[in-house]
């Protein structure tokens, strides 16, 4: 593997799953892999468990590792060619990237929308420069558009808990004070269109997705209506797509906050969440408490997407 943005990256699913459950059942099977391979993460925004699980991945696989965060204890950087550079960003990205990339073998960008220029945002320049300029594999970790590691920790979740072969899993959009980016749902929505599963999307009128990831889900603008017999409820907030709103907050409606009684809709299903979550914003303390709730599986099993994803790369550059 030589570059990992999105689904396509990872090719057939099943051995992808497969291929993670080898990697879970002895995550220090490889440690030969990673000898004397160095990554760089590189982060412009904050990050808890992308952060912590890729370097274990990365431990695990023997590698070392090096953690850059942009914005605090590095230059700012200037992403655009041609801005006269009089402001207060000190470095370009088209000399840090080769810098950067000479001190290590893998590199890994976290890189979230602006949400300000919405063509911007889905050209992806931040992590397509880091690709055409660093001549190292590189992983997203979050870029403008998608999240593919927790896409596919995700993916891991659900097929260690469903308990039929084509689950329904409902995406609920749900309130949140700021503007989210929306590469979580984007990704999930991807990964979920490449599964054979029954995948549903539910959210208020005006948060419409683009219609390259929403593909052949279907859209319920009724939420109870969507969790009737729901196996998977996946929660996530995520800003305005369409056109000028891009970015913006357009409902805050707690009516939309998943609690027990739309839970007691579903069947039985299993909550689940990426993280970070704000309680009682997008889901009740109940809830996200529940014995039913897959909140900590999921990023327990970021460490193993992580590792699945490196173990690729790092196979591809013997
Ligand atoms: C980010 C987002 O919604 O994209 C990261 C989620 C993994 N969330 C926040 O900024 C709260
Ligand atoms: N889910 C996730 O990517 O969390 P962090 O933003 O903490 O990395």
């Amino acid at each position: 593997m030589k570059k990992f943005t999105c689904v396509e990256d990872i090719g057939d699913l099943r051995l992808a799953v497969a291929e993670a459950m080898v990697v879970k059942r002895d995550r220090f099977a490889f440690t030969e892999l990673g000898k004397n391979r160095t990554l760089l993460m590189i982060f412009f925004n904050s990050s808890l468990r992308t952060r912590l699980s890729t370097q274990k991945a990365a431990m695990n696989l023997g590698m070392n590792v090096m953690v850059l965060d942009v914005n605090q204890g590095a230059w700012k950087l200037e992403t655009e060619r041609g801005v006269v550079m009089d402001g207060d960003k000190a470095e370009h990205l088209l000399e840090a990237i080769p810098v950067m990339a000479s001190y290590c073998d893998v590199i890994g960008v976290r890189a979230f929308a602006q949400l300000n220029d919405r063509v911007e945002d889905y050209e992806e320049r931040i992590i397509e420069q880091f690709i055409r300029y660093s001549g190292r594999p590189v992983f997203s970790m979050e870029a403008a558009t998608r999240h593919p590691l927790q896409s596919f920790a995700d993916l891991i979740t659900i097929e260690e808990h469903k308990t039929k072969e084509r689950p329904k899993v409902v995406m609920t959009w749900a309130p949140h004070p700021k503007a989210l980016p929306q590469a979580v749902p984007n990704s999930f929505a991807e990964w979920m269109n490449a599964t054979d599963y029954e995948f549903v999307i539910t959210h208020p009128k005006g948060y419409e997705l683009a219609h390259e990831f929403v593909g052949n889900a279907k859209v319920e603008y009724d939420q109870r209506k969507a969790f009737e017999g729901a196996d998977f409820i996946y929660a996530k907030n995520w800003s305005a797509y369409a056109g000028a709103d891009y970015g913006k907050v357009l409902s805050t409606d707690r009516d939309w906050t998943v609690d027990a009684d739309k839970m007691a809709l579903t069947n039985d299903a299993f909550f689940m969440h990426c993280l970070p979550v704000r309680r009682n914003m997008i889901v009740t303390d109940e809830v996200i408490e529940s014995a039913k709730s897959l909140v900590i599986r999921e990023a327990e099993n970021r460490e193993i997407s992580a590792q699945v994803v490196l173990k690729r790369i790092l196979e591809n550059l013997k």
